[in-house]
């Protein structure tokens, strides 16, 4: 699937729409989901315009990759969950309900 550039997280990173901002870097930015589904669900995206984490692994480059694991762990620990637990998830294409087509990791 090609990469629609006006998707909402597109948006979201040209700041065309708002988003409630947790943590940002060169790689990834992070903000709260807008329907969340448990006290704390805040989705972790790239910049790179990715659909998925098949293309995301495909074609990211090693830094964009790192710089979003890194990231990941990062807004974790600043969110304070690693003590209690925490959960990562990535829904991928159609059967899994993807909703907005760029990759997107949900903590
Ligand atoms: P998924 O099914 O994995 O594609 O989940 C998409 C998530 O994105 C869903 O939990 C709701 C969230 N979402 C959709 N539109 C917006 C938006 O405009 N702003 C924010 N912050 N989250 C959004």
């Amino acid at each position: 699937m090609a990469y629609d550039p006006d998707n909402i997280f597109a948006k979201i990173l040209r700041g065309e729409i708002p988003c409630k901002k947790v943590y940002e870097d060169d790689h990834v930015l992070a903000f709260d989901d807008v329907n969340p589904q448990a006290p704390v669900h805040v989705l972790v995206i790239p910049k790179g315009a990715y659909v998925s984490m098949a293309d995301f692994t495909e074609h990211a480059t090693d830094a964009e990759i790192a710089g979003l694991i890194r990231a990941v762990g990062r807004v974790a620990e600043e969110l304070g969950l690693v003590e209690g637990g925490w959960r990562l998830l990535a829904n991928h294409g159609r059967d899994a309900h993807q909703e907005v087509m760029h990759l997107h990791l949900h903590i």
